[in-house]
């Protein structure tokens, strides 16, 4: 594939003004009739040929106004479709035929067959898959869909908007309508057809409309559904009171499928999902399971608004609707649960998955400006980073102001593809702000490393900040502009109370918020009766990663008396990163392993305050991760002595508090049914991170085998599971548990899931034999994404040491996987490779057979563009 520049864009040369598609649904030969109405824009050409967009299309019919159009008039291949000589200005009605084989097509994009379903999936450029068409966009349409089928096979006939009729065929055939009065882009297009459960809701809106809630799930799974239902009415009545946004159509339908190359679509009026994050009962979901149907439920429902009434000019400002729903999405789960807690969980996904990404060479801007592959843009940047820098305006403009600017938004682009420039317009023009060296965050890659050095003269009562920004260069961008950082700072006295300073100057400070917007600032606080210690970055206000050295003691502080929950926890999480950091160099030279009194202090004090929320309080007791600690060291990574120095903390603070965390347990217990909720979750969670500590501490299987028989949940189970499979890979315990999991749940395969994902995380070189043997378990199945993703794709993004083996088995498996199955879909081939992004960050050795891994791959011949992209840009 050629690289695509965002500076090349143009508008089209046709305006579509309206779709009428039919739909003859086979599994092998579907015949697709698309009916396209188009107008010579003003100021085009005679001579300018209209071109349409392909993807393995065969065609078999083409008519201009029903008549046949002249072979010498038009050229087909595969993947473009040129006419010329089509009227100057008048609308003409172009016909196209295709045949398309929805049961083999493995690639899960555009129209294909999921346990004899017909689904589609069109973004970002699937729609070219089902008819020649200007499969961009900044294409914007009503669409009337007719579709026939065998009424036996599919009873059920779906597509977007609203349903206008149907009827009996009389030949086993039957069929049905839609019309969706809303101008969208192909990318949103849906069809559903197939035999499935529905379970059945209202909502009523705002202005008293009324709406048709429909969530359709394989038959005998409706009862699972109930939750999502919850969620979605939920999610809209919540878009109502907090952003100003109603339902716009009669209908608003959840298909659930099982196989599906992402996590959910938000076609309009007809989000496609992937099952597991619709499917829930306390039998097979955790609660991290719940958490994650309710937000994506609320994503792709909030998309409505920001996505599809404004949708993007181009696929260069994907950030335009992702980066603003995942952040209405971040806060609808915020309001629904814990902020605080909920806070901490988006930073630690960020620091774990983002950061990683803008370090290594897959780094790009969150407004990136080429691409190769659209579908490899679909990354933790633009979605994660993208949300953030939304969340910085509301930080910077203030809760009212964004609200306004939110509000011009909707009213100024409603209807419109539009860009990132128009958005931040909004936030301008309603605040009357410049917002220009903030815009950098859509265009320079890279975390900003913010340095701050402190100092206090008593004489003067004045504090002195000296703060240093740097933006590490990326891939295509070597200088960078110094950026707009809201740093969001405290300064605590040693009494643990705030002080409030007389005086600030050296930058703008706006409440607890300092702009910082210099290379170097130097900020004076005055009218500070003691040395104070600073929590930067309350709240998380910037995505920044910030150095200040600081004494345990100072964080021991910040976390018992910050008033900002989150900071308490950062301050925590610091002091664990330095003992850890510690320990990996500690374990690595083969010298024993020191924990700090101090950090058990903390951890304890932060666990047993029972001022505060469990799921607080177990965020506090969970330790970074190795991925964390390998992030923190930077280079020259060795992850088994990462491993074992993580292993001798978790171990030192076990024997250390043990009484403390058998209380916990006991105390955290809870009865009476099964709930959900966020409260409930949180007491599961403490109870849970303090029984690996008594683990920890006992060393002996025992307890976590009578957990796991005493679990009534998945939450529970599944823990259990995991501790006695991490901690304990060959006991004869854990061998009996694994087996009566597999049995239990032989029927649900998203459980089997879970099965697979725990035992590809056990810990050290021996897990790759296990995983390849689990390959071959009639449960397992190489053509289902969530399979892969949960065993493969589990073992190389989150076993450390077992994936990166010393003798480099673990790539070489890798390699051999992405080429096995980039021919049969290329998406998940390419997402699967990423887990490669940080190579560059291991000791020597293993960064060779890292390097000659993606060579490997890299030479293989018909690679996929999708694999070439990732595989390039990862080695260069
Ligand atoms: N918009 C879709 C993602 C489509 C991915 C295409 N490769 C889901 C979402 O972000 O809501
Ligand atoms: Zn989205």
């Amino acid at each position: 594939g050629q690289i695509i520049h965002l500076e090349d864009y143009r508008p089209t040369d046709f305006v579509l003004e309206r779709v009428d598609l039919t739909f003859e649904l086979d599994p092998k030969e579907t015949k697709v009739e698309a009916r396209l109405i188009f107008h010579r824009r003003g100021g085009v050409s005679l001579a300018a040929p209209l071109v349409l967009d392909g993807d393995e299309l065969t065609l078999t019919g083409l008519l201009l106004d029903q008549e046949e159009i002249p072979t010498a008039l038009y050229e087909a291949t595969p993947d473009t479709l040129t006419i010329r000589g089509l009227p100057e200005t008048a609308p003409f009605e172009i016909t196209v035929t295709t045949l398309l084989s929805p049961e083999t097509n493995t690639k899960l994009m555009g129209l294909y067959r999921t346990s004899n379903v017909y689904c589609t999936q069109c973004e970002a450029e699937g729609f070219r898959r089902i008819t020649y068409f200007p499969d961009r966009p900044d294409v914007l349409a009503a669409y009337t869909v007719n579709i026939i089928a065998d009424k036996a096979e599919a009873p059920l006939l779906l597509s977007n908007g609203n349903y206008l009729g149907g009827a009996d065929m009389g030949d086993g055939r039957h069929f049905a309508a839609w019309f969706d009065p809303h101008p969208k882009p192909s990318y949103l297009f849906a069809l559903v057809a197939g035999d499935l459960g529905v379970v059945e809701d209202t909502f009523t809106t705002a202005s008293g409309r009324e709406v048709a809630l429909k969530i359709y799930v394989e038959r005998g799974k409706e009862a699972r559904a109930a939750y999502a239902m919850d969620a979605l009415k939920r999610s809209m009545k919540w878009d109502e009171d907090v952003f100003g946004r109603e339902y716009d159509l009669d209908i608003f339908m959840i298909v659930a499928v099982s196989d599906f190359n992402m996590g959910a679509m938000e076609n309009k009026g007809l989000n496609i999902f992937n099952d597991k994050y619709v499917l829930a009962d306390p039998e097979t979901a955790t609660d991290a399971d719940y958490a994650n149907i309710e937000a994506i439920i609320a994503h792709e429902y909030f998309h409505n608004w920001t996505g599809n009434r404004i949708t993007c000019r181009d696929w260069f400002q994907l950030c335009l609707k992702e980066g603003l729903t995942v952040y209405r999405d971040h806060e609808f789960s915020a309001d629904m649960r814990s902020r605080a807690v909920k806070r901490i969980a988006e930073v630690r996904h960020l620091k774990s998955e983002q950061f990683p990404e803008d370090a290594g060479p897959l780094a790009h801007p969150v407004r990136p400006t080429k691409y190769r592959e659209i579908n490899n843009f679909y990354t933790t940047t633009v979605y994660e980073k993208g949300s953030e820098v939304t969340r910085m305006i509301a930080t910077i403009l203030g809760r009212d102001l964004f609200k306004k600017g939110m509000d011009l938004y909707f009213d100024r682009h409603d209807g419109q593809a539009v860009t990132i420039e128009d958005f931040i317009a909004c936030f301008e023009d309603a605040s009357g702000r410049d917002l220009s060296q903030f815009s950098l965050w859509y265009h320079q890659a890279g975390t900003p490393l913010v340095s701050a050095a402190g100092s206090y003269d008593l004489e003067k009562q004045t504090f002195t900040l000296l703060l240093e920004q740097t933006v590490p260069p990326t891939p295509g961008q070597t200088a960078k502009e110094p950026m707009h950082i809201p740093l969001r700072i405290g300064l605590l006295l040693e009494d643990g109370s705030e002080a409030k300073p007389s005086a600030v100057s050296g930058a703008d400070v706006t409440g607890d918020v300092l702009h910082l917007t210099e290379r170097k600032q130097t900020v004076v606080f005055s009218g500070i009766p003691s040395r104070p210690v600073p929590s930067f970055n309350r709240g998380f206000s910037a995505p920044i990663n910030l150095h200040f050295e600081q004494s345990a003691h100072d964080r021991a502080l910040i976390a018992r008396h910050e008033a900002d929950l989150f900071a308490r926890w950062q301050a925590l999480n610091a002091m664990a990163l330095d003992n850890l950091v510690k320990a990996a160099a500690q374990a690595r030279n083969g010298e024993p392993t020191a924990c700090d009194d101090a950090l058990v202090e903390g951890l304890l004090a932060a666990a047993t305050d029972d001022r505060l929320e469990p799921a607080f309080r177990a965020q506090a007791l969970s330790l970074p991760s190795e991925a964390d600690i390998a992030r923190e060291i930077g280079s020259n990574n060795d992850p088994n002595a990462i491993h074992a120095g993580r292993q001798a903390i978790l171990a030192a603070a076990a024997a250390a508090a043990k009484d403390s965390f058998m209380r916990l347990v006991k105390e955290m217990a809870l009865s009476g049914p099964f709930r959900p909720d966020a409260e409930s979750a949180g007491r599961r969670a403490l109870r849970n991170a303090a029984l690996s500590y008594v683990v920890y501490a006992d060393g002996r299987p025992e307890k976590a085998a009578s957990a796991f028989g005493a679990a009534n949940n998945m939450t529970d189970l599944s823990f259990a599971l995991t501790l006695l499979a991490h901690r304990f890979p060959g006991a004869a315990e854990t061998a009996a548990a694994l087996a009566e999991f597999k049995k239990r749940f032989v029927d649900n395969a998203l459980v089997i899931d879970k099965w697979f994902a725990i035992q590809a995380t056990i810990p050290g070189p021996g897990t790759l034999d296990r995983v390849k043997q689990l390959m071959s378990d009639p449960l397992f199945n190489a053509s289902n994404p969530n399979r892969v993703r949960s065993l493969i794709g589990t073992f190389a993004f989150s076993n450390l040491t077992g994936f990166n083996r010393a003798d480099g088995e673990g790539y070489r498996f890798l390699a051999r996987q992405i080429l096995e199955i980039d021919p049969r879909n290329p998406q998940l081939a390419a997402r699967l490779l990423t887990s490669m992004r940080s190579w560059r960050s291991l000791e020597e050795k293993r960064a060779d057979h890292a390097r000659n891994a993606l060579q490997q791959i890299a030479d293989a011949p018909n690679l996929s563009a999708d694999v070439s992209d990732i595989v390039e840009r990862t080695l260069k």
